[in-house]
């Protein structure tokens, strides 16, 4: 059952699973209720393109902070044979390569339908179908709808009164322009500190002749050391595909590194001071892993914090400008943590200014530039680094609407509410990849989309044995399992920052409410798989 790609037929298009997103998420779903089950799936894409983020996200210095070699599938050993990354962490390009080799090689793309946003989903309680409508007039039926839309996909550029006058040209990061940008002789400005800003700064810098950074929170940061993977990493990669798979599996974070059972209050300070300096070193997001308490014990994350303020100081010269850049107002990791190449160290050149924003707030964009309360900053290009409408924007995005018409946005009004992040009560056969509830933003992602498609695939595979045509979470299991997910976050440090994306604190009016689910990949797999073993539980089926 099928339509032919881009027919635009007006006329309703029947499948057993409609996927919203090509995407890592999107692409194996794809694959899974295709080529194991034997589906007819449609992929519905906005984008011209498949990669889902990596699509849009190719600011100046774009590149993944999880290592290459895990930051991938990992279903098939045959694809990691075939596939050699040539860096660390991969560049935006290169995980656009990956995808469309992956997309090709299992013969993807004839079912996957780009440039189609979708601008609705309701779903029919007489044929427990979701009716699914896109921009262009198209309508889709199906029985399952899979969300694979990425938790950090809906740009959230700041309502700064202005914007409008403002004479020279602006861009959010996670709308760059694939053509590039020039910003040679330009006077650049950029707004905000996060991963993104982290990692754009320095290649910024470089590229324009000026670069004003607008920081409002000091954020804590650990060199990436990036650097070619040479012959030896590439043959123990390899060599090594079963251990990496397994290892991500069953950590916390979706890393294939452990992280040892030592306390940073259990050592002396000589002791703990030498293995954050190696950690440093070593470089990337495996310095939270140095001790078992930085992201639990205040006072053990206190060793953490302090060690990377003093590298703050150690690094920009100029004293006035390096205490600015030191984060006091939260802990280390505690909002998601940033890696870089050489970022305190662009504070050194003389072609780089700072603007702390907690002492000189924006007062407006006008034509010229940035007006601070200090004065204007003359501007040709302003860049916004300023994050995303995290985990339920993209979903919202969709305008869901399921039994009875009930509006997810209105349902999630105070804060979303799933079970497992994997179906919310009401919306029968809507199944969420990394959905807010899940561990999604604070894994390693493909580790985590891997399980969910395959977890939406056996129980898809499940309701088909059981000739049932419909499957909803019970409002009591969701009641549970969210707060299981508080009681999670609880047992952290995470809500302890204040201004945390992980909060929604980062867009004006959304709930505060910590989405992601804090109790760790190892084990959320395994409540799944009790769950799936236990028969669904928590799960109406008819
Ligand atoms: O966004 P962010 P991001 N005026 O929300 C500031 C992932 N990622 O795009 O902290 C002035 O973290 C805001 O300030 P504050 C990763 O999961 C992955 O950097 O709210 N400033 C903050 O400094 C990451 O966490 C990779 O006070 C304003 C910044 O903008 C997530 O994406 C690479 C402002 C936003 O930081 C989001 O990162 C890059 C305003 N009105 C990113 N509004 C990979 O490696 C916001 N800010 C895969």
């Amino acid at each position: 059952m099928s339509v032919s790609q881009n027919a635009g037929a007006k006329a309703s298009s029947h499948f057993d699973a409609v996927i919203v997103g090509a995407g890592f998420s999107g692409l194996y779903q794809l694959h899974l209720l295709r080529d194991k089950l034997g589906r007819s799936v449609r992929v519905l894409e906005a984008a011209g393109g498949i990669g889902g983020t990596w699509y849009w996200n190719r600011y100046p210095g774009a590149r993944c902070d999880s290592e290459s070699h895990y930051y991938c599938y990992s279903f098939s050993r045959e694809l990691q044979q075939e596939w050699r990354w040539s860096e660390r962490y991969p560049e935006h390009p290169e995980i656009r390569r990956y995808l469309n080799y992956v997309a090709e090689r299992f013969n993807l793309l004839p079912d996957i339908q780009l440039n189609t946003k979708v601008m609705r989903a309701d779903f029919n309680d007489e044929s427990n179908r979701w009716v699914i409508q896109t921009e262009s007039g198209e309508q889709f039926e199906a029985t399952y709808l899979v969300t694979a839309v990425g938790c950090l996909s809906t740009a959230n550029v700041p309502n700064i009164a202005g914007l409008d006058d403002f004479g020279g040209d602006w861009y959010h990061t996670g709308h760059w322009p694939h053509e590039g940008v020039n910003l040679a002789g330009k006077r650049v400005g950029l707004v905000g500190t996060g991963s993104t800003g982290i990692q754009a700064t320095p290649v910024i810098a470089e590229q324009a002749e000026h670069l004003t950074v607008f920081q409002r929170t000091a954020n804590y940061s650990v060199p990436a050391r990036n650097r070619p993977l040479d012959d030896a990493m590439q043959a123990w990669i390899a060599g090594n595909h079963d251990e990496i798979r397994l290892q991500a599996r069953r950590t916390t974070n979706g890393h294939p590194f452990d992280i040892p059972e030592l306390s940073a209050l259990d050592v002396s300070d000589a002791e703990r001071a030498a293995l954050y300096e190696a950690a440093w070193e070593r470089g990337g997001l495996r310095f939270r892993a140095t001790f078992k308490d930085l992201i639990t014990n205040r006072e053990a994350n206190e060793t953490a914090s302090e060690f990377i303020r003093d590298k703050i100081r150690s690094i920009v010269k100029d004293p006035a400008t390096a205490e600015k850049l030191v984060p006091h107002d939260h802990l280390y990791a505690t909002k998601r943590p940033p890696i870089d190449t050489n970022y305190f160290e662009t504070f050194n050149r003389d072609n780089v200014a700072l603007v702390d924003l907690k002492a000189d707030p924006i007062d407006r964009i006008v034509k010229e530039g940035i007006r601070t309360q200090a004065g204007t900053h003359p501007l040709d290009v302003i860049v916004f680094a300023t994050g995303f409408d995290a985990l339920t924007g993209p979903l919202f995005g969709l305008n869901v609407h399921g039994s009875d018409g009930v509006a997810l946005k209105d349902v999630w009004a105070d804060g979303p509410r799933t079970y497992l992040g994997l179906q919310t009560p009401g919306f029968p056969n809507l199944f969420t990849i990394t959905g807010p509830g899940s561990p999604s933003v604070l894994t390693n992602m493909p580790v985590a989309i891997e399980q969910h498609a395959e977890w939406i695939a056996d129980c898809i595979a499940h309701m088909r044995d059981k000739g049932a045509s419909r499957i909803e979470a019970t409002r009591e299991a969701t009641e549970k399992w969210v707060a299981h997910v508080n009681e999670a976050a609880e047992a952290t440090l995470l809500p302890m920052a204040s201004s945390s994306w992980y909060l929604g604190a980062n867009v004006p009016g959304k709930p505060k409410v910590f989405m992601p689910y804090a109790g760790g990949l190892a084990h959320y797999r395994q409540i799944c798989a009790d769950v799936a073993a236990n028969h669904y539980d928590g799960f109406a089926i008819s």
